[in-house]
Formats: C-alpha cells, sequence, structure tokens
C-alpha cells in the first residue's frame, strides 16, 4: 500500500512542504485544473507538476481526474473527436510517467452533498446529505442550488442537459461507456497506464438521472465490459459505503484479489436512516465502516496500489474547500499508516 493525498495545484491552500510532513506520506493525487474538459493537457504542463510535487520528496503517480465530456456521456456526434482527446491525455500521462488515471462517469453533477458545514457534536464541520434537503433542490422545480454544482450552467441548460439524460436512461449510459471503454482501454493498456472508475456518490440516482457505477452487480458489469488490469476501479469506501447494500469490506477482497483495484479512497460515513449520511472522521468509531476490516481485506488480497485518506472534516478551525483540508485528511492517513504497520507486523509475527 502506498499513502497519497489530493492536492489541487498551486491553487491549492496547502502547500506541498506541509503534505510532505505527514508521516508515511509517499506521493501526490493531482491534476491539470487550468484545461476545459475535453481538451488536451499540455505535456510541458504535466511535467512541470511533476517536478514540483518530486522536489518536495513526493511521488506523482496517480492522477484524479481526466474528467469525461458531458457529450461522451451522451454519446453525441462528437464524442470520437473528444475521445481522441481523452486518449491523447492517456499517452502524455504515460510519458510523464504517471501509473494510475482516475475518472468518473456520473452525469451533470459529480459527487452531490446537500449540505458542506453541518456542525457536528464535537464542534467540527463536514460534508451531509439529508432526502429532505434534497427533495427542496431539485433543479426543475427550485431556484435552490445543491453546493458543489457547476455553476457555468444556465438554470435551462442545467434542465436541458438533465432532460437528455432521463430519456437516455440507465442502459443508454451503459451503451455510451461502453464505447468509451472500448476505445481507451486498449490504449491504456499499451502505454502501461490503469484506469480506475469512480463510483458514482452517492451511489443512487438524484433527481431521475441515472447513475451506473453504484453496486457490486453494476461493477460485475463494469469489468467485464473489458477485461483487463487496465480496466480498474477507484474503490472509495465513502461512496460505495453510505449505501448499507454495499458490503465494503467483501468488495475489496473481491475486486483487489482480481487485481482491478489499483487506486482507493479511504473514509467513513455515518449512515442514518432514510438515506441519509454524515461523513465522519475516519476512526472506525466514528462511522459506519470498520477501516480495520477495509484493511485487512487489502492486506489478504495481496493489493500494492495507492491509497488515500478521501475527505476530512474541518477541525481546528481550518478553512478552506470543504472535504479537503488538511487537519483532518491527515489524521485519518495517518490512522490507516498505522493500522496497515499493526497488519503487517503481526505477519511477520507469524
Ligand atoms: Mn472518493
Amino acid at each position: 500500500m502506498k499513502m497519497t493525498f489530493r492536492w489541487y495545484g498551486q491553487e491549492d491552500t496547502i502547500p506541498l512542504s506541509y503534505i510532505r510532513q505527514i508521516p508515511g506520506m509517499t506521493g501526490i493525487v493531482s491534476a491539470i485544473y487550468d484545461v476545459p474538459v475535453g481538451e488536451i493537457w499540455p505535456l510541458v504542463k504535466i511535467k512541470s507538476l511533476k517536478e514540483e510535487i518530486e522536489k518536495v520528496g513526493l511521488e506523482f503517480k496517480v492522477v484524479e481526474s481526466v474528467p469525461v465530456h458531458e457529450n461522451i456521456k451522451l454519446g453525441l456526434s462528437d464524442r470520437d473527436q473528444l475521445i481522441g482527446n481523452y486518449i491523447e491525455n492517456i499517452k502524455n500521462l504515460a510519458k510523464a510517467g504517471i501509473e494510475v488515471i482516475c475518472y468518473n462517469f456520473m452525469p451533470v453533477f459529480d459527487w452531490t452533498r446537500t449540505q458542506l458545514d453541518k456542525r457536528l457534536e464535537d464542534g467540527s464541520t463536514t460534508l451531509v446529505y439529508y432526502q429532505d434537503q434534497l427533495k427542496e433542490m431539485n433543479p426543475e422545480t427550485s431556484e435552490l442550488a445543491l453546493p458543489g454544482w457547476d455553476t457555468s450552467y444556465t438554470k435551462e441548460e442545467l434542465n436541458g442537459l438533465i432532460a437528455k439524460y432521463k430519456l437516455l436512461g440507465e442502459e443508454g449510459l451503459w451503451e455510451n461507456l461502453s464505447y468509451f471503454i472500448q476505445k481507451i482501454i486498449p490504449v491504456a493498456e499499451q502505454v502501461g497506464i490503469k484506469m480506475a472508475i469512480h463510483p458514482d456518490d452517492p451511489p443512487w440516482n438524484i433527481f431521475g438521472i441515472p447513475r451506473i457505477i453504484t453496486n457490486e452487480s453494476n461493477l460485475d458489469r463494469f469489468l467485464a465490459l473489458y477485461d483487463s488490469e487496465a480496466n480498474g476501479i477507484t474503490l472509495c469506501s465513502g461512496s460505495l459505503g453510505c449505501s448499507r447494500e454495499n458490503d465494503f469490506v467483501k468488495l475489496v477482497d473481491k475486486y483487489a484479489r482480481k487485481n482491478r483495484v489499483p487506486f482507493a479512497h479511504l473514509r467513513n460515513v455515518k449512515i442514518l436512516d432514510n438515506n441519509d449520511f454524515e461523513e465522519s472522521a475516519h476512526y472506525s468509531l466514528c462511522g459506519s465502516l470498520n477501516m480495520v476490516d477495509i484493511l485487512q481485506a487489502f492486506n489478504d488480497s495481496g493489493f500494492s496500489g495507492y491509497i488515500r485518506p478521501d475527505h476530512g472534516r474541518m477541525i481546528w478551525g481550518e478553512t478552506g474547500k470543504p472535504g479537503y483540508g488538511l487537519y483532518d485528511r491527515a489524521l485519518g492517513s495517518v490512522y490507516l499508516t498505522g493500522i496497515w504497520e499493526t497488519i503487517q507486523r503481526s505477519k511477520e509475527e507469524i
């Protein structure tokens, strides 16, 4: 297991030198953020990002993410050209020594939460998802916007896009995902990149828009689209784990054993009634997921890929990008590293 940390480039308020000081930290997960979705990332930009990261003594092996243009997900007439650009990105990233590319195939909205600063009992703030809040934020009927939405769309554009996806439906989205996968995976195999799809977050349909990377049977279906280690999953405990139907430990055991998990996101969530959930501290007793069982499953399946702590709460008065402060993610990563050390030590003693 190699512990990594997400960093948003020069816009990020957290200096790389601080991340370097977290015990056990080996690498940075980042991306090129100033090139519009669908366009080619210049190799020179990728290389200079890599140099910046390596200068502080960290590795740059995982990119999160190379976003997939909506027209590829919708299967529109310009998708071949957009997939061509995507392939150029895969090739350029391989040239710079990248090993894993994380991406997702979620229509319109990426991760969805209804509040980004819910105050918990201990005074920290966190991201939450409450169905009651969600109902009030349906873009088709309400003026309210969900936090984290792409504000570059006008309301009319957004509703037009939602209507297109409703028409496409789940099967249409599967077809377009398969089309994309058949084109990109052979290239990834050739250049030695592992593609790792991130599950939909949360793993169910929102506002009638289809979401398909949601559970075990759909992950099976996804992996069968192209049977190759280059066609893998970013196993995210916080996304899959906020549905009680997903047994995350079982998913780790199943997919990591098949070498289909080059990258994982670990965080905890507290599942409440009514599909509500709150992002909690990583510590097992703070949420509904058991981190010891999860890391034990990674160990038992021979996992040698990259892990990063996922979202953290805001603690100790820190302000910044919700979910991506330094303190709680640093605590989370060291906690995970400690569990991993204990598991490795117990193996040596046997
Ligand atoms: Mn994640």
